[in-house]
């Protein structure tokens, strides 16, 4: 069903401003998407003036600084539109223009914020830096029809409507996870789930490099991890395998830094460790090699808390890591420790998380390493389906900041009902108004707002095995704790309007998203 223009005003407008300027702005031009239709939802939303008709005429213009931006936007509106569409550093006189700019435009901004002007003849899209822009450029994008196909593409009226936004994050960190252990993914569909996400101002992509069932990032000093644990049959139900190359690694980290993303490497421990322990069985106390495991339990294996080596491969790891990791951020697990002592867990956190900060990275894990002292520098992630954690509120009084990924609301992974095909349910079904109505900043009671740096949604891979299956349980979801993220309002009436008029655009790029009868999709 399609949405009506006018529902989708009206929904906007509690968002943005007069109710006036939105109509003037919509008779002008006719456009098929109104100012305000952007996931996640822009601060402010000024609709006003006739807008920008995009033609085969239209110049990108950018400085030399801005060129990467530049060329994000010819890319992906090239192919939609058949029009050339070149970026010079300056417009001829009189054409019709996509400006882009980086400059002081206000602290308000900051590194991520962007103020888009739109009116009849040019776009000007401005922000503090590079970043910015490209954040811009994703709202724009959201503002022209969704692509429709080549054979009538040339009678497509590429217009956007007139009017000013001014946008900017409520949260610095807005994040994906991937799981590459228990089903690996490609580097190709990496690079695909990367695009489909930054259109929706994600910033960070956490990838979980190993578990029980595999290891999947080469390490140079311990080359049998990889050799063994991401050998063929490594994926869960023994299907699949692979690992990631240094060079195919280092390869993402551009890729995705080219999209404004910072990845976020994981290797879990002193739990999940079992792959790495099958590849090097002095890992374990014994020294004796456990069997392979391609089963999906959990909380079974442990590093050997006593033993040197333990530290010298901990070391190592981390030491490689870092070195081909330019983000902050190295993520050393610490969840589900179940096989191994209380006593020895903090023997080994208090341990390896002063490595993580030794090779130049802030330390971050799941929310039970908030139990050793020395995460008061780290960043913990919490999981849990509780609305206060004491164990961790502990932590944040000495310094510890919070990721929330609250397993009930922001897994990616959960069902979204009893029939949903693929996904767990441990955590409870997730239908998509259940991930978006909630507050990362005030879930948890004895939290405050102020220390949480963000939000994050896992996508562990147990059930998924192709791209298809990533995208349904990614999709719609991913773009509400994206909102969740970015947004300052939260309105899932607003949410839910917005959301149906996106769904095209899905349909376009063929991304299998799942149809949530809780939205009225557009055709
Ligand atoms: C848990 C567990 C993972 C599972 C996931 C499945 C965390 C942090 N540890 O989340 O090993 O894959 O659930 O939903």
């Amino acid at each position: 069903m399609r949405v009506p223009l006018a529902a989708l005003l009206a929904l906007a407008l509690p968002l943005t401003a007069a109710p006036a300027a939105a109509t003037a702005s919509a008779s002008a031009t006719s456009p098929a998407v109104s100012l305000g239709s952007v996931i996640p939802a822009p601060v402010e939303v000024h609709p006003g003036g006739p807008g920008f008709r995009l033609t085969a005429g239209t110049v990108i213009e950018a400085p030399a600084t801005a060129l990467n931006v530049a060329r994000r936007l010819a890319e992906a509106l090239r192919p939609a539109t058949g029009f050339p569409l070149p970026i010079v550093a300056h417009a001829p006189h009189g054409a019709r223009v996509i400006s882009l700019a980086t400059g002081a435009v206000g602290a308000r901004l900051g590194g991520e914020g962007y103020r888009l002007g739109v009116r009849e003849s040019e776009v000007t899209l401005r922000a503090n830096g590079n970043a910015g822009l490209f954040a811009g450029v994703q709202t724009l994008r959201q503002l022209l029809p969704p692509a429709i196909d080549a054979s009538t593409r040339q009678h497509a009226r590429w217009t956007v409507p007139g009017g000013t936004i001014v946008d900017y994050p409520r949260f610095a960190y807005r994040g994906a996870m991937l799981d590459e252990a228990r089903h690996f993914h490609s580097p190709d569909e990496i690079k695909q789930y990367i695009d489909e996400i930054s259109r929706f101002k994600v910033n960070y992509l956490h990838l979980h490099l190993a578990d029980d069932q595999g290891w999947r990032i080469q390490i140079d000093s311990w080359p049998r991890l990889t050799r063994i644990g991401g050998a063929p049959g490594t994926g869960v139900d023994g299907v699949g395998g692979g690992y990631l190359t240094k060079a195919q690694y280092r390869d993402l980290v551009r890729y995705a830094a080219d999209r404004y993303i910072t990845i976020v490497p994981e290797i879990d421990m002193p739990g999940h460790v079992n792959a790495a322990q099958v590849a090097y069985p002095s890992l374990t106390c014994d020294g004796k090699a456990p069997p392979p495991r391609t089963d999906t339990d959990v909380g079974y294996s442990s590093l050997c808390i006593g033993k040197e080596i333990t530290y010298k491969f901990v070391e190592d790891v981390i030491r490689e890591l870092a070195a081909m990791t330019p983000g902050p951020y190295l993520h050393i697990g610490g969840d589900e420790a179940h096989a191994t002592t209380a006593a020895d867990y903090l023997t080994f956190e208090q341990r390896v998380l002063p490595l993580v900060a030794k090779y130049g990275k802030t330390a971050y894990g799941w929310n039970e390493i908030a139990a050793a002292p020395a995460a008061s520098t780290a960043v913990a992630q919490y999981w849990g389906l509780d609305t206060s954690n004491a164990t961790l509120a502990a932590a944040v009084k000495r310094g510890t900041k919070v990721v929330m990924s609250p397993a009930n609301l922001a897994y990616l992974d959960q069902k979204y009902n009893p029939q949903t095909p693929i996904g767990l349910d441990w955590a409870g079904y997730i239908e998509v108004r259940t991930a978006y109505d909630w507050d990362p900043g005030t879930l948890l009671s004895d939290v405050p707002a102020s220390a949480v740096l963000g939000v994050e949604a896992p996508l562990w891979s147990e059930t998924l095995r192709k791209m298809d299956d990533i995208e349904f349980l990614a999709f719609p979801r991913l773009a509400a704790i994206a909102e969740l993220g970015w947004s300052h309002a939260h309105s899932w009436e607003s949410f839910r309007s917005r959301l149906g008029a996106y769904g095209p655009r899905w349909d376009r790029q063929g991304v299998d998203f799942y149809r949530s009868t809780q939205i009225d999709w557009a055709g």
